[in-house]
């Protein structure tokens, strides 16, 4: 089957694309994606869609977002759950993930950045200053925010290239924090009233809120049929699915993604899937994998297994909760913040919820197992793996830790440890 990442290099030059170096990037994308992801044995019609939104993702998406920007509209780029995109879509703006997955662009970063931060910041950071991230070149500014020490220090370097605006995320969730995040809500809105010349009132903010959730409904309704002994999809679909979430469009996603789960449901009913091979379910937790990094999917599936929960922001962390639907404007903006609060990241201290979390969607996902994954030097990750691996002993279930970054140099390595895991899950 032929598959392509599109090409536009005249509205590449119109936004200041490195043309010559995206051009080759989309090719061994185009190759990436057809080996992984068309060469599926069972795969739902409605996926269709989504191979379309990769083909056009240098393109199509890209000419979306800058005919929005000629109507006047803000386009921001995000790097984290927290900024809330439903204030961005209550007053017309766009708002994009820009957290990369890829190695290509992580040797670019390494010239300014140091070496040992994790590769989502540098691939990123790289992306931007080569040139090669069409979303970054539409953005009119960047929301980071203080999280992990790699991003918020990184803000400080960005800003140089492209207006960064910093939000404070507390890394408690007392009653305090609660209020300093509130007032930090209040600040973004402020941001981007001042952007967009348009004032925030209660109907614009639950018009946001509605379209939001209505994403976030969808994406449970599909994580929610994984659960099935008949598994209709796979992990590496899923996957696709969430990062795809942060880019397009979230009315037009949302309508995709309920498509999908209703032809997923039939599937259930008729039988049709994974099911009938009784293949192993694994459960992934740990640090987001951005778009392309399906290396851990990849090795998972191609031996076997499916990955059946991603407890991760690109992924159910992103998802599982809805904003409350509120009468008046700061009511709403406290539901935004109440939701926030309720995303787990380990940036958090202490964190029982996210073990409590863990625990409840390995049972929902009916795992045979859990891999924790982390990218490499990101310590509050790595470090909340030692009580997540305890936790998985003390109940019995099968862990393994995988530390990786974006590099094809592990591979064989992770290759040979998964395999084995796979085998004790079996024994
Ligand atoms: S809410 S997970 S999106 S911070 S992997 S850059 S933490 S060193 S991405 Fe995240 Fe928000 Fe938390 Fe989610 Fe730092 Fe770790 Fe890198 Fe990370």
């Amino acid at each position: 089957m032929e598959f392509l990442v599109k090409a536009d290099p005249e509205l590449w030059q119109r936004i200041g694309v490195d043309v010559t170096r995206l051009s080759k990037m989309r090719e061994i994308l185009s190759q990436m994606y057809k080996n992984m992801f068309l060469n599926q044995e069972i795969r739902p019609e409605g996926m269709k869609y989504f191979d379309e939104i990769v083909s056009n993702i240098h393109t199509g998406r890209i000419k979306e977002i800058v005919e929005a920007k000629e109507e006047g509209r803000v386009v921001v780029g995000a790097f984290c759950v927290y900024i809330p995109e439903e204030i961005v879509v209550a007053l017309d703006g766009i708002c994009i993930g820009l957290c990369g997955g890829s190695q290509a662009t992580v040797p670019d970063a390494e010239r300014i950045l140091p070496r040992s931060i994790c590769p989502l910041v540098k691939s990123a950071y790289g992306f931007r200053i080569s040139r090669v991230c069409p979303y970054f070149q539409v953005a009119d500014f960047v929301a980071g925010e203080t999280t992990c020490d790699s991003k918020k220090k990184t803000w400080e370097v960005l800003n140089r290239d492209i207006e960064t605006y910093v939000m404070e995320i507390p890394p408690m969730k007392r009653e305090t924090e609660r209020e300093l995040l509130f007032k930090e809500v209040v600040r973004f809105k402020e941001e981007l009233e001042k952007r967009s010349g348009i004032k925030l009132d209660e109907e614009r903010l639950l018009k946001g809120v509605r379209i939001i959730n209505r994403k976030r409904k969808a994406l449970q309704r599909l994580n929610s049929l994984r659960q099935h002994d008949v598994l209709p999809i796979s992990g590496k679909d899923v996957l696709l699915i969430e990062q795809i979430a942060y880019y397009d469009d979230p009315e037009r996603f949302a309508t995709k993604v309920e498509e999908l789960c209703d032809e997923l449901e039939d599937r259930i009913a008729k039988g049709i899937g994974y099911g009938e091979k009784k293949p192993l379910r694994v459960m992934i937790s740990g640090t987001p994998m951005a778009f392309p990094n399906f290396k851990l999917h990849n090795i998972v599936e191609r031996l076997g297994a499916i990955i059946v929960n991603e407890e991760s922001c690109i992924g159910t962390r992103y998802f599982k909760d809805l904003v409350e639907e509120k009468n008046n404007l700061t009511d709403q903006l406290y539901a935004i913040v109440d939701r926030s609060m309720k995303v787990h990241c380990a940036i958090f201290t202490p964190n029982e919820e996210r073990i409590e979390r863990i625990l409840e969607e390995y049972k929902n996902s009916k795992a045979d197992g859990l891999i924790y994954y982390s990218l490499t030097f990101c310590q509050t990750y790595l470090i909340e793996a030692v009580k997540v691996k305890q936790t998985c002993e003390r109940e019995g279930i099968p862990f393994l830790m995988v530390e990786s970054d974006y590099s094809p140099e592990d591979v064989g390595q992770l290759q040979t440890r998964v395999e084995a895991f796979l085998e004790t899950l079996r024994g």
